[in-house]
């Protein structure tokens, strides 16, 4: 709905809204975006004096996300706040005007598109009505926090049927087995009466003991009355929980049930899910489709696998926590290890890395990486072996199952849904919002992208998870001028396919900011001089400063200069060619530092992705038409991640700066590598990396589309760093602050094991399950997702 002051202003000034549709109209443009809404406002503002500046004008195109135009008719998206839309209409003759459904609006984009396709009876995807009575947040800075706002909202509800919540509670507590063992309550406890007198009793007991008394001192007799292991390691910690369980019967308080669930044996064993790509420990990244997912996992794991081990042992047990990720096995795996079906992971004591093979319709094998954009028609078959495998090698189900990625999500729906088990869901980078108007051409680029089924697979997953866990909060609701990935699943159309008005609610609870962090053992401030590897130096000078070879191309003839380094997968959207570009067009900036760019290959045959084979050649194009070769260093490697962390910080040593220039980055875990590094960092403003950095304070954000304005911004920089040394320092000591501060695996652990109890809990006592959402998506899963995924054609050329 619009807000009552834009709905005034727009009644009370018609004449110059119609004026400013009819100059859009002029363009004969089918649809215009935010940016393009702007600039044009502005050139009409320009043209004609007749046209004044108009504040209140402006806001509503600010507010307007996008326009569909064919005369008579302007048609605009409006987004008056954060993850709230409006849909409006102008008619340029008649000077009329009218809010619109966001089906008219989308029906009207198809026509707009192809009018002689149209189909005003295409399948609409609308989760409304089954979403109708689940609590939902209302304030758009609260999205994110939706384990908050479920324990305020259920904690009440739960107890208000006296007698059913307790109750409830006591099954709950009853229920929690491990390896064949009971844990909390055992029968003798039947009812919540004799629960509460229990609860007295064990008190006076465990008052008589010693506090530091462990289990088996005081066990026996606590079983005896009806308890069993888990409700801590000493006589003080199993104290503790009955208090806070006596406080919860009394008069459940929000708080009581989070730190009482928090303590709570729940979780001892997960399948972390991640098909696509090069899943390994070393020599992987860099590869296409293997980057910032796969290091995000293995350091989850390890940071994971400690506070469970915690967890368990404060909780007084002894079972060894079992974490498996599971991910594609590629025979054709060159020299990586994904041609290995089990790997331990280092740096923990039992998680392991499982593969298993894509297989095509009659059963073999499939030797080859596939890309990403290609694997749909595999992820049923894997998902029916990866659930054989789970069980033989964990012994019984998983506690949890995270997905990453739409096609590990949609791996983890099928998982949980045959398992019964909590599904928590990843996304890392949503493609929808990365590729312009990838839904409206969605059939133009299905051969190359096969959006079709991505799309599918992650509104399916999206609505079948139990809770998704986010990076950050633009990656759900966006900014204030900017759509969310998750919210740019709202309302959308695949003309000709179906047209989606409500396929996903970013309000609804299921969604928690957890960052990521840098794994501090690697990635730490190039000052604590004493933990610096210091024998890595010889090599990364050679790498920076040693004769071109294979893998390298130009060589510094001024090596003193500071470096400008950035370093990633060598795909479009991350525009390593489009840095290349801004720094040959800036003569000034090439006076004052030399650029290094670890990306792709330097032969174009060695790389097997169509997109990466493209950037090649633009790279060496750049390094050409611009001459480069003695000012900038270009490395066709992967580096191994020590060589990584130490390569930050001698980069951090001669002065430098990272520079993250993609068209639009979800994360951006480089960013906070260099940044806890000590480099100070410029990154692109469209996505993660405008929340992680506070601009001209931690680091700075630059515009990818205007690349001029950023070489520049970077050239001012170095410029007021020569003038005064300490512009360099302060930027460097704040971002270190700003990672340590904000992105650590340790604060991710805790939080991401205490919303994993906390959503299964609810989903236990409650209707969480959301059966006819299951039931709807799985027929959609049926009648959509696998007729789209098998007309994939698995052949399908890299390049
Ligand atoms: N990386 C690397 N070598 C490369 C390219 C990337 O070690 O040649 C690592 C980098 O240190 C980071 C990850 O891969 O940990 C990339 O993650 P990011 O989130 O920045 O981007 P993604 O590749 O996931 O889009
Ligand atoms: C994928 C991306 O594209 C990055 O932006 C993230 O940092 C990475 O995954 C880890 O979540």
């Amino acid at each position: 709905m619009l807000d009552i002051t834009t709905s005034e202003y727009i009644n009370s000034h018609r004449d110059i809204i119609h004026h400013l549709m009819r100059h859009y109209l002029s363009l004969d443009r089918q649809f215009l975006l935010h940016s393009e809404l702007r600039d044009e406002f502005t050139n009409f503002c320009n043209q004609d004096t007749d046209n004044p500046y108009d504040k209140q004008l402006l806001q509503l195109i600010d507010i307007s996300q996008e326009a569909v135009l064919s005369h008579p008719w302007v048609y605009l998206a409006i987004r008056p706040r954060t993850a709230r839309w409006a849909y409006l209409r102008f008619h340029s003759d008649t000077m009329v005007h009218e809010e619109i459904s966001v089906s008219e609006f989308l029906i009207f984009k198809e026509n707009t598109k192809d009018p002689q396709n149209s189909d005003e009876w295409l399948l609409e995807v609308d989760l409304t009505p089954f979403n109708r009575d689940f609590p939902k947040l209302k304030e758009s800075r609260s999205i994110g926090r939706g384990v908050e706002f479920l324990n305020r909202r259920l904690s009440s509800q739960l107890f208000e049927e006296i007698g059913k919540g307790d109750k409830r509670l006591l099954n709950f507590l009853r229920a929690h087995q491990c390896q064949g063992q009971q844990l909390m309550l055992n029968e003798r406890i039947t009812d919540v009466p004799t629960l509460r007198r229990t609860l007295h009793l064990a008190q006076d007991y465990l008052d008589s003991q010693s506090p530091d008394a462990e289990w088996n001192q005081i066990g026996l007799r606590l079983q005896e009355i009806g308890f069993e292991p888990g409700w801590g390691r000493t006589a003080e910690k199993i104290s503790n929980s009955f208090n806070l369980l006596t406080d919860i019967l009394e008069a459940p308080a929000p708080e009581t049930i989070e730190r009482l669930l928090s303590q709570i044996p729940m979780i001892f064993s997960l399948a972390i899910i991640s098909p696509h790509g090069y899943f390994g420990q070393s020599d992987v990244l860099g590869l296409p489709d293997t980057g910032g997912q796969v290091v995000y996992i293995l350091d989850q794991v390890r940071a994971i696998e400690k506070e469970m081990r915690h967890r368990i042992y404060e909780q007084g047990l002894d079972i060894d926590p079992q974490i498996v990720v599971i991910t594609r096995l590629i025979p054709e795996a060159g020299n990586t290890n994904c041609n290995q079906t089990t790997e331990h992971i280092m740096g923990t004591k039992s998680s392991r890395i499982i593969r298993v093979p894509f297989r095509s319709k009659n059963g073999e094998i499939i030797p080859q990486w596939i890309s990403r954009f290609n694997i749909w028609p595999y992820l049923e078959k894997f998902s029916l072996e990866v659930k054989k495998e789970l069980l033989a090698e964990l012994g019984t189900k998983p506690d949890l199952v995270i997905g990453n990625y739409s096609d590990g999500n949609l791996v983890a729906t099928l998982l949980s849904h045959q398992l019964h088990v909590t599904q928590c869901n990843i996304a890392h980078a949503l493609e929808k919002t990365k590729y312009l108007y990838s839904d409206l051409y969605w059939k133009e680029n299905e051969e190359k992208y096969h959006f079709s089924s991505q799309f599918t697979a992650d509104l399916i997953s999206m609505n079948a998870a139990d809770f998704i866990i986010t990076s950050t909060y633009q990656e759900i609701a966006g900014t204030r001028n900017s759509v969310g990935q998750y919210e740019s699943y709202g309302a959308f159309t695949l003309p000709g396919l179906y047209r989606v008005v409500n396929g996903i609610d970013v309000f609804d609870p299921k969604f928690n900011i957890v960052s990521p962090g840098a794994d501090s053992d690697t990635y730490f401030p190039y000052t604590e001089t004493e933990r610096r590897q210091r024998s890595l130096t010889t090599d990364i000078k050679t790498l920076i400063y040693g004769t071109p070879g294979d893998t390298s191309r130009g060589n510094f003839t001024d090596p003193d200069k500071p470096l400008l380094f950035t370093m990633s997968r060598l795909d479009n959207i991350k525009n390593v060619t489009g840095l290349v570009e801004w720094y040959g067009n800036n003569p000034e900036l090439r006076k004052h530092v030399n650029l290094l760019v670890i990306a792709g290959h330097i032969d174009k045959d060695l790389s097997q992705d169509r997109e990466e084979y493209e950037q090649i050649e633009k790279m060496h194009a750049l390094m050409d038409t611009y001459e480069l070769n003695s000012q900038v260093r270009w490395l066709g490697i992967h580096l191994d991640k020590q060589l990584t962390g130490e390569l930050y910080r001698y980069i951090a040593d001669t002065r430098g700066a990272f520079v993250q220039p993609a068209l639009f980055e979800a994360f951006g875990l480089t960013i906070i590598e260099a940044m806890t590094s000590g480099l100070p960092t410029f990154a692109t403003c469209y996505g993660g990396p405008m929340e992680i950095i506070k601009d001209n304070l931690s680091g700075f954000h630059i515009d990818p589309n205007h690349g001029e304005q950023s070489a520049d911004k970077i050239l001012k920089f170095f410029q007021r760093c020569e003038e005064n040394p300490e512009t360099w320092e302060t930027i460097s000591s704040a971002s270190i602050k700003r990672v340590q501060e904000h992105y650590t695996w340790e604060r991710y652990a805790k939080r991401m094991l205490s919303l994993s109890c906390i959503y299964g809990f609810w989903k236990y006592v409650t209707n969480l399950d959301r059966d006819e959402t299951r039931r709807y998506l799985e027929m959609y899963y049926g009648l959509m997702f696998k007729k789209l995924a098998n007309s994939v054609d698995p052949e399908t050329e890299q390049h």
